[in-house]
């Protein structure tokens, strides 16, 4: 009996067998493989022409024929030595005995190694215009990663998997790793009953099944977990169920359900996840230290600066270390760009896969610089908001959902559990979109902060009282048309010139836009007829050699177009740098303080990473009042 090498699904080899002989007599002699001119030299069988001639050849000669198909599209680990073996009377079939091969290795490698870029899979997903295109690299390499996954989770050769999903690429990619792994898959059409699903994994003994957590078909939303959920009260031979998300909603888990994607950076066994937040942060304690440790994996421990020994040091650890998800805080992607491309073009970054930001809102220029140059354009970037107290990420993209638009600066969309509310001024919630607000969190998680040491009065004060029933952020957020987030800051750092609130992140976006500026940071100060007026700290990138004056007119002349005249700040002060904790947080509490010329209120400035730019600043500001 014929079987493809490590494979024991009689589906697999026989759908297989059909697919060849399906497309060898389509094939149009041009683009492909033609089996007229391979068939003489091959099989022996010199002067045959034409399709008639070789549809004659094929019966009266059906294992010459078969043997030149057989050796010539196909890859075989070991060759066959008997082509075949039939007598119909005794219903005995056996078909290139002793050869081993493997369909997917048939369906893919072969591919990868000529063409990998080449489209493998259309998936004209249910919402319409909504299509998604996948290579064939890409497609072997979630293959493998679904076999790997298969194979950790006790998946041996000869087992029978049972696929209840979906038609969706994660399904043929399923298809793929069972066959690669040797295991037979039994793929049960996702509109069937919780009987009839219950009915086909008994018959097929299955121990494991893939689904996922909704379908969507024809605009309605189909319970796929909860079928499967239901059939298992009745296969009592399943240990295990992975589960994907096709749509956002979380189901409820079981001991015996497998999450396939962890969900923001794609994180898969076998990675090396670099986190490059000191421990002292928040963002090292839940992404150095205990989610990485919580979940097995590889965590990178970064004790240097991204400039030392130069400014190529994060992408020269990414090729030594083979780092796969880089997380890291906007600051540090705004110094990097300052420096140029080529400290990060000297290095191989093929091994990344995700690109993190946190710890500020990310511009436009320093996100499409992150995506661009350091990821090649192929890495998502991941804006991932969250806080010290709610312990993890809350908003964030997910690029391993088959939704995953990303839209440059934006955290999208919330985290399972998280339910984020946008508050106006009188306390009400904004229920429609396109809209700002106060962030609020309707809904606990666990998460979430549950006091302040020795201090659960601050606590409630702080979080619980100004939203009674809500847990208040302190950020704004806006509320895009689509329902995506995106963080506008601080609320403390919302100003108010001549009765329009603005937030200062967005004039910062703009005057990082000109190409001549690295970073900056506004503030608003008390202004005697408007309120409050702009004041903008500006560092250049290095090398840079301008005229102040013509920059501040041109920075000026940005934030009028883009925004609007009264958001224009009244100052521009030029600074060498500019003050930030550890963390790589600009410190506007004491900008401000210098801008109102109250150096006695600093405050406490021992988060402070470089004391002396505070001092820079002081006299940067002297000097230009
Ligand atoms: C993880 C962390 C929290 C504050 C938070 C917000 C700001 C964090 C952000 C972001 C815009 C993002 N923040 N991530 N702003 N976009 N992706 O940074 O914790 O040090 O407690 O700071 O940082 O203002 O409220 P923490």
């Amino acid at each position: 009996m014929w079987l493809p090498c490590g494979c024991t699904s009689k589906y697999v080899a026989s759908s297989f067998a059909r697919r060849t002989l399906a497309s060898y007599l389509h094939v149009s002699g041009r683009s492909r493989c033609n089996v007229a001119a391979f068939m003489p030299e091959a099989a022996g069988l010199e002067g045959v022409s034409g399709r008639a001639a070789l549809r004659e050849l094929s019966v009266s000669n059906s294992e010459s024929f078969w043997a030149a198909v057989a050796r010539h599209r196909l890859c075989w680990s070991t060759p066959f030595h008997t082509v075949q073996d039939c007598d119909l009377s005794r219903g005995k079939i056996k078909w290139f005995e002793g050869g081993k091969l493997n369909v997917s290795v048939n369906c893919l490698d072969r591919h990868v190694h000529t063409c990998p870029e080449r489209v493998a899979l259309i998936w004209e997903r249910d919402e319409r215009g909504s299509e998604m295109k996948y290579t064939y690299g890409e497609l072997l390499e979630m293959t493998c990663r679904l076999g790997n996954l298969l194979r950790r989770h006790g998946v041996k050769r000869g087992d029978c998997v049972t696929i209840y999903m979906p038609t969706c690429p994660l399904a043929v990619a399923s298809m793929l790793a069972c066959a690669r792994i040797g295991a037979a898959h039994n793929v049960v059409f996702a509109g069937f009953s919780a009987d009839a699903l219950a009915e086909r994994i008994r018959d097929a003994q299955s121990s494991t099944v893939i689904t996922v957590n909704q379908g969507v078909r024809g605009g309605k939303v189909t319970e796929l977990k909860k079928t499967v959920d239901t059939a298992m009260q009745s296969c009592p031979t399943v240990k295990q169920v992975f589960v994907a998300m096709r749509t956002d909603n979380p189901v409820t888990m079981t001991a015996r359900d497998i999450a396939m994607e962890e969900y923001v950076f794609s994180y898969h066994d076998g990675d090396v996840f670099g986190c490059v937040a000191d421990i002292g942060w928040i963002t090292g304690h839940s992404y150095v230290v205990y989610g990485p440790l919580a979940n097995g994996a590889t965590t990178v421990l970064f004790e240097s600066t991204p400039i030392y020994p130069d400014p190529g040091r994060y992408w020269d650890m990414v090729e030594r270390l083979k780092i796969n998800q880089f997380y890291g805080a906007p600051t540090a992607i705004r110094l990097l760009l300052k420096y140029g491309d080529q400290w990060v073009n000297k290095y191989d970054r093929s091994t990344l896969k995700t690109l993190g930001s946190v710890g500020e809102p990310i511009n436009t220029e320093a996100w499409e610089w992150y995506h661009r140059v350091v990821g090649d354009g192929r890495c998502p970037v991941v804006d991932t908001w969250w806080q010290t107290e709610t312990g993890g990420i809350c908003i964030a993209p997910r690029p391993s959902d088959p939704d995953a638009e990303i839209v440059p600066g934006m955290a999208m969309r919330p985290f399972f559990g998280i339910n984020p509310v946008l508050m106006d001024t009188e306390g009400e919630v904004l229920t429609s979109n396109n809209t700002s607000g106060a962030l609020c969190m309707a809904q606990p998680w666990p998460g979430m902060a549950r006091t302040i040491h020795n201090n659960h009065q601050r606590f409630i004060d702080t979080y619980f009282q100004p939203y009674p029933g809500y847990f208040f952020t302190g950020d704004g957020a806006y509320r895009s048309e689509e329902g995506y987030y995106q963080i506008t800051g601080r609320l403390d750092d919302v100003i108010n010139v001549s009765g329009h609130r603005i937030g200062t992140a967005e004039i910062e976006d703009v005057v990082n836009q000109c190409p001549a500026v690295a970073e900056s940071a506004v503030v608003g100060y008390t202004h005697s007829i408007k309120g409050q007026g702009v004041y903008a700290f500006v560092v250049l990138k290095k090398g840079i050699d301008v005229q102040e004056a013509d920059l501040s007119r041109q920075l000026n002349g940005m934030v009028s177009e883009k925004i609007a005249k009264y958001a224009s700040p009244d100052f521009i002060q030029f600074a060498k740098r500019l003050p930030k904790t550890r963390s790589g947080k600009i410190m506007r509490r004491v900008l401000r303080k210098v801008v109102e010329s109250d150096l006695e209120g600093l405050g406490d400035l021992s988060t402070l990473d470089d004391p002396a730019a505070v001092q820079e600043i002081i006299q940067g500001h002297e000097k230009l009042l």
